[in-house]
């Protein structure tokens, strides 16, 4: 157990180690980087990181599970879940980390693998009928711009918890069947998308916003232009203060807080601003809810996907295992739409539902961190966490089905064997 000091002060110290490696490894001038990104560094840190050289980690695993060629970390067993292009995070891992995820454990959501892109040659476009002058950026204007650093949101997939449409109401949704670990809080420093758009001369009659990607499918989806504009939604080219990694979008990706994961969209390459409403696959036949208590809506096979929903998890292994005795049991709740303003659990059919103790910072398209004690007698057991945002939205125990598996949100059932 340490204290909310103790933890800041080791995760910018592990920080700026991972920062320090990072540059080093991507031969990337790091003073400049630094001072560019506005990533907070204080010079003492600089020089004693400068002093002693940490060890290097160990080498990626020769043949990692993940499907080959898909990621450029080390996507191995011990720290995911492997899903064929994607890797889920492990929630038992998160008992080691701090408020943020580090970027070696974060979860990849790719639809076919990782480019790699060169920085030297990557340009950004920004061009349509919403605005009056195309913008083209190189990777040094980008980092130019003034940034905003320490915007901590979480990145999470509209399919998180699709498995449990399966195994807890007992319809298959269509998917990568990922319990809960489709997400990730990260801190981002990036330029504000408004600023870039401002500079692309934004029109008023501008109506929405299209990032693609540099990847394979050219991944794109519309933002309205009021979500572009917001003052959190960025351009980001740094993660947890070390510059994107490859597989979360290097050199920069978009940051939409709050919506779909699909709406972050990674290895951006190009921006479309239009007067018109625009349309991608991702907005028309996928991230929108298909299913019998939803209608098509227009070009749109059901209504389109934008925020994400209530969710807890739990920071135990699934199935988990403990020792007969008293445990604190942790865990984490999240909206997109506020701050969470109450965590409830309840042990296996007890009647009543107990409040967990929130744990500050509480911050809102991030998550929050509770506890609670628990008496574990031995035997098979499940917890069950809800938790309840400042809007008043609440985890149900159920949620209507769509066949793609979209916006879990009821009460999960996590099953604990205590011996
Ligand atoms: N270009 C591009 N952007 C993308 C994707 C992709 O496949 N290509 N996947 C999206 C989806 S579905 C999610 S959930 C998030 C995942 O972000 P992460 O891999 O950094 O966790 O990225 C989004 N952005
Ligand atoms: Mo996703």
């Amino acid at each position: 157990m340490h204290g909310e000091r103790d933890e800041a002060s080791y995760e910018q110290a592990r920080r700026e180690e991972r920062l320090w490696r990072a540059a080093r490894e991507a031969g990337l001038p790091r003073r400049r980087f630094l001072q560019q990104a506005g990533v907070a560094v204080v010079g003492t840190a600089l020089g004693s990181c400068g002093g002693r050289a940490p060890a290097d980690r160990a080498a990626p695993a020769a043949a990692p599970p993940g499907a080959a060629g898909t990621f450029v970390k080390a996507v191995t067993e011990d720290r995911f879940i492997p899903l064929g292009t994607n890797a889920e995070m492990r929630w038992d891992q998160m008992a080691r980390q701090g408020y943020v995820v580090g970027n070696d454990l974060f979860f990849v959501r790719d639809h076919t693998s990782t480019p790699r892109i060169d920085p030297a040659t990557w340009r950004l476009v920004v061009s349509g009928s919403g605005v009056a002058r195309p913008l083209e950026l190189s990777y040094d204007e980008l980092l130019a711009l003034p940034a905003r650093t320490s915007v901590t949101r979480f990145v999470e997939c509209a399919g998180n918890g699709r498995a449990f449409f399966n195994d807890a109401q007992g319809e298959k949704a269509r998917g990568t069947q990922w319990r809960l670990g489709a997400i990730g809080v990260a801190e981002w420093t990036g330029v504000p998308l408004g600023e870039v758009l401002e500079r692309a001369g934004l029109k008023p009659t501008a109506r929405d916003v299209m990032p693609a990607g540099l990847d394979e499918l050219k991944v794109r989806r519309p933002i309205p232009v009021a979500k572009a504009l917001q003052d959190d939604t960025l351009l980001v080219f740094a993660m947890n203060g070390e510059p994107l990694p490859a597989d979360h979008g290097f050199p920069a990706r978009v940051l939409v807080p709050g919506w779909v994961g699909i709406a972050s969209i990674k290895w951006a390459g190009h921006i479309e601003v239009s007067e018109e409403p625009l349309f991608s696959d991702w907005n028309t036949g996928s991230y929108v809810l298909i299913g019998p208590a939803y209608q098509p809506e227009g070009r749109h096979k059901g209504p389109v996907l934008t925020s994400q929903v209530v969710k807890s998890a739990l920071e135990l292994a699934w199935p988990a295992s403990l020792a007969a005795g008293r445990h604190t049991i942790r865990g984490r709740s999240w909206s997109g739409q506020g701050r969470i303003a109450k965590v409830e659990y309840r042990i296996d059919d007890d009647p009543a539902w107990r409040p967990a103790q929130l744990h500050e910072p509480n911050i809102p398209m991030a998550w929050a961190r509770w506890s609670f004690t628990w008496d574990a007698p031995p035997g098979g057991h499940t917890i069950k966490v809800r938790a309840t945002d400042d809007q008043g939205s609440i985890q149900p125990d159920r949620v209507p089905f769509n066949e793609m598996g979209y916006l879990y949100s009821a009460i999960v059932a996590h099953p604990v064997s205590v011996a």
